[in-house]
Formats: structure tokens, C-alpha cells, sequence
């Protein structure tokens, strides 16, 4: 798989709008292609790979709690789009990432209406429309 080389070109990421984490790419750049995965990494920078989703998780397993950047390379279209949740089986505080969503480093983001990080606290997903 191809990563983002440097936290620069994972830059800038654009919530000023809404609370949504949305990777701020123009449809003409160069990015890599879509393969429908959610990618966690337990390092930031895309570092210590521990999964990646085609589909939803109700768990996360050895890699809940642990998530320091995140990757959504969901396939755009229909339920390109993902809630993060901090507890299991979808349940407590979420936050939205669009498609293309790159995070460095999850530490720099917070649940919607929380002050709770993103880092080391998601512990399941679902695909949805944002
Ligand atoms: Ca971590
Ligand atoms: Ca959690
Ligand atoms: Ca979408």
C-alpha cells in the first residue's frame, strides 16, 4: 500500500466547516488510488500498522484503544464516509472522517462534544454518508 510520505502532505486538514475531519485534496491532485479500506496505525505518521476495515468493526480488537493516525481510503461514492466511535459495538462519542481523510496523528482531534482525544480511544467504526 502506498502512504503519505510526510505529515506535510497529509496537511491541511480542513474541519472548519463542520466537525467532519476531511483531508483537504482538490479532485485534480495526484493521490493514491482508493481501496475501500480504513487504515489505523497504534504510532502517529502512519506508523506500527495494526488494521485495516473493508467493512464495519463492532471491535476493534488488539487495536482498540491504541489508533495514532488513521487513514479513510474508503472507494468514493455511497457510504464513503466514517464514524469513529470510543466504545465498542458503535456506542459513546464519535467523530465523522470524510473519504480521504489522512490524520497523523489523532491526538490533534477530539470526539464531537467532548474533550476526549481521538488518540488511543476509538474502539469501533461504521461506514456512513457525511
Ligand atoms: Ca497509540
Ligand atoms: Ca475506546
Ligand atoms: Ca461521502
Amino acid at each position: 500500500m502506498t502512504v503519505p510520505q510526510t505529515a506535510a502532505q497529509a496537511s491541511p486538514i480542513n474541519d472548519e466547516k463542520t466537525s467532519l475531519i476531511n483531508h483537504d485534496v482538490t479532485p485534480t491532485s495526484a493521490v493514491p488510488a482508493a481501496d475501500g479500506y480504513l487504515y489505523s496505525y497504534n504510532e502517529i505518521n502512519y506508523v506500527d500498522f495494526c488494521s485495516s476495515w473493508l467493512n464495519d468493526s463492532s471491535n476493534w480488537g488488539s487495536c482498540q484503544d491504541r489508533s495514532s493516525s488513521l487513514w479513510n481510503n474508503g472507494f468514493p461514492g455511497a457510504y464513503d464516509d466514517v464514524w469513529v466511535f470510543e466504545g465498542l459495538n458503535y456506542t459513546g462519542a464519535k467523530r465523522g472522517l470524510y473519504q480521504g481523510a489522512e490524520i497523523p496523528n489523532n491526538a490533534a482531534y477530539t470526539f464531537d462534544g467532548t474533550s476526549l482525544s481521538l488518540n488511543d480511544n476509538i474502539s469501533s467504526h461504521r461506514w456512513t454518508n457525511l
